[in-house]
């Protein structure tokens, strides 16, 4: 079994099976780790979901695009300028493409990789023990039958700044932006939400500047950040390189550590 791990599809379902054939990807053999952001902005959201649906081994977990199509399907949020979800919202299966969505979490640990799979990042200030049971806290609202307040709720900015005593829908507010939105950060605790290039505003650093000692050996894989074109460090990996901008969708062979990419294809 080969384990490969791919950026924010966001709908391009083209670039997405030329990339799997790239890759000589095999449906029952091979792995697939997704780095949110599956759909939304892009033109084809009912088939990659189906697709990813149908795979036997597959990790996916959520990211803002996700998260918004979810809150938009039950009634709480309408599409934004330039969203692309109607093919899901007028598909007869749309229930259970969300069922399926709310199902998946915020953050994967893999222990035969020791790996973090997380759509935005992962905050210094928090263990891994931490942000697993942070990201828990989300999930459990995600999947509970009373999903809406939260999905109400977890628009917006503020909090921003990290404390162990907050409560309640801003906590989870504000780890759903840690997990899903988060570029830049202030270390011990603070986010920032405005800028998306890859220059910090003043006072503020890339998040993964600051990585929490507990996460030394730990490989972080990320998507979300599309202006940094697919970073690569040690113990880190930007797999979001801009597919539905124009640019390339990659994925990254683990093992090896090896990138294909595809090229985005209109
Ligand atoms: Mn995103």
């Amino acid at each position: 079994m080969t384990v490969f791990a791919i950026g924010d599809i966001q709908g391009c379902y083209k670039e997405f099976r030329s990339l799997l054939k790239k890759i000589k990807y095999s449906s029952g053999k091979d792995s697939l780790w997704i780095a949110g952001d599956l759909i939304n902005r892009g033109p084809n959201n009912v088939e990659t979901l189906q697709f990813l649906m149908d795979q036997n081994d597959i990790q996916i977990v959520l990211g803002n695009h996700d998260l918004h199509f979810i809150a938009i399907a039950r009634g709480l949020a309408n599409q934004h300028k330039g969203d692309t979800l109607s093919d899901l919202l007028e598909h007869a299966e749309l229930d259970s493409f969300v069922t399926w969505l709310r199902q998946q979490p915020l953050v994967r640990h893999n222990s035969d990789y020791d790996t973090l799979l997380v759509h935005a990042g992962i905050p210094g200030m928090w263990d891994r023990t931490e942000v697993l049971a942070l990201s828990k806290e989300v999930h459990d609202q995600l999947t509970a039958e009373s999903c809406n307040s939260f999905l109400q709720a977890m628009y917006g900015n503020s909090p921003s700044v990290w404390s162990k005593d907050l409560t309640g829908l801003p906590r989870l507010r504000l780890i759903t932006n840690f997990f899903t939105r988060m570029r830049f950060y202030r270390h011990p605790g603070e986010i920032e939400l405005t800028h998306k290039q890859s220059l910090a505003p003043s006072g503020f650093k890339p998040w993964f500047d600051y990585l929490n000692p507990s996460m030394q050996k730990t490989t972080i894989l990320f998507g979300h950040w599309a202006a940094l074109m697919g970073i690569r460090q040690p113990n880190l990996i930007g797999l979001d390189t801009g597919c539905v901008y124009g640019r390339h969708l990659t994925a990254v062979r683990l093992g090896d550590g090896r990138l294909f990419q595809q090229q985005a294809q209109s």
